[in-house]
């Protein structure tokens, strides 16, 4: 098959975002809670005045969508040792912990395959570092977003998730769903966010471990003013309908999502790994090396099954 097929085969058609350019501002607008950071804090390719003629496929994929689709870029012998493992561990929605990779080789292994850490670095332009994964096999069911205004400011878009296909998915199991060009979006930031909930929402604590959960909260006004924005951006969204072993890598400004899965509970196959530069994390100072020398970010959080 031909690599345009694939990709055409890969992101399924692009579809309608259900919303109308003449629906009424939302009162807190998308503008409100995001801003460009100065082009010298942000990945050389983020920039303007880039020579689009010294630039990778690669490159240009992703100054022009925010993403590089990768169909079968991981042979079956890369991805088999981790569905074993996963498949050992028999809970739809993954281990519970942001870091489960400390405790997993298959996994680290998988979301530092070399090849894949060289593809990220040609689009950041710098070594990244693996810190956090998404281990469910389920649509996280999470509303449209950017990645970055999770992370402190400094991060600045040096920043990139990557999906990784364990599995035929299901269009009805709600797969990833982006828009593409809304990297190009100003970047939300949390301390603009949470100016926006109230005293109760910013002391609110989940009952079982204490966190406040603000990005959860401030979807009450995120949901609409990106609707508002998307409908206006007139770029339809796309949905990734991989096959194991494709990948999709993402801009920490992409707008995306999981989306609601048709069918209920559908098994939806893969890995996110979650990647900053290796220079803009002074956050996560203890790091390790896996055996090709490729970096992950080091954490007491114990494992909890
Ligand atoms: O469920 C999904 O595919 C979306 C996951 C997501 O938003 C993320 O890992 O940042
Ligand atoms: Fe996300």
């Amino acid at each position: 098959m031909g690599l345009i097929n694939s990709i055409g085969r890969m992101l399924g058609r692009p579809s309608k975002v259900n919303a109308s350019p003449a629906m009424t501002p939302p009162a807190i607008q998308f503008a409100d809670f995001s801003e460009f950071p100065p082009e010298e804090l942000i990945p050389e390719l983020d920039r303007a005045g880039v020579d689009e003629t010294a630039l990778t496929p690669a490159q240009l994929e992703w100054r022009r969508d925010g993403v590089v689709t990768l169909p079968g870029f991981l042979p079956d012998e890369v991805t088999q040792p981790y569905i074993d493992r996963r498949i050992a561990h028999a809970k739809p929605p993954g281990w519970l912990i942001a870091t489960p990779y400390m405790y997993i080789p298959e996994m680290r292994d998988l979301a530092l395959y070399p090849p894949l850490m060289a593809k990220l670095k040609e689009v950041i332009g710098e070594e990244m570092m693996l810190h956090l994964c998404l281990t469910g096999w389920l649509s996280s069911q999470r509303g449209w977003h950017q990645d970055d205004y999770l992370n402190p400011s400094f991060v600045n878009s040096w920043y990139t998730a990557v999906w990784i296909s364990l599995g035929d998915i299901h269009p009805d199991s709600g797969p990833f769903e982006y828009i593409p060009g809304s990297h190009r979006w100003p970047l939300m930031r949390g301390e603009k966010v949470r100016q926006f909930l109230t005293e109760e929402e910013l002391g609110r604590r989940a009952a079982k471990t204490g966190i406040n959960h603000w990005e959860k909260y401030a979807e009450r006004f995120i949901d609409p003013a990106i609707d508002y924005e998307i409908a206006k951006f007139g770029r339809p969204s796309v949905k990734f309908l991989a096959k194991r072993g494709d990948v999709l890598i993402w801009h920490g400004r992409l707008i995306h999502r999981g989306s609601m899965p048709n069918v209920p509970g559908m098994e939806r196959r893969s890995l996110i790994a979650h990647y900053s530069g290796v220079n803009h994390r002074p956050d996560m100072p203890v790091r390790a090396q896996d055996q090709n020398g490729e970096t992950y970010a080091v954490f007491d959080t114990p494992m909890v099954d």
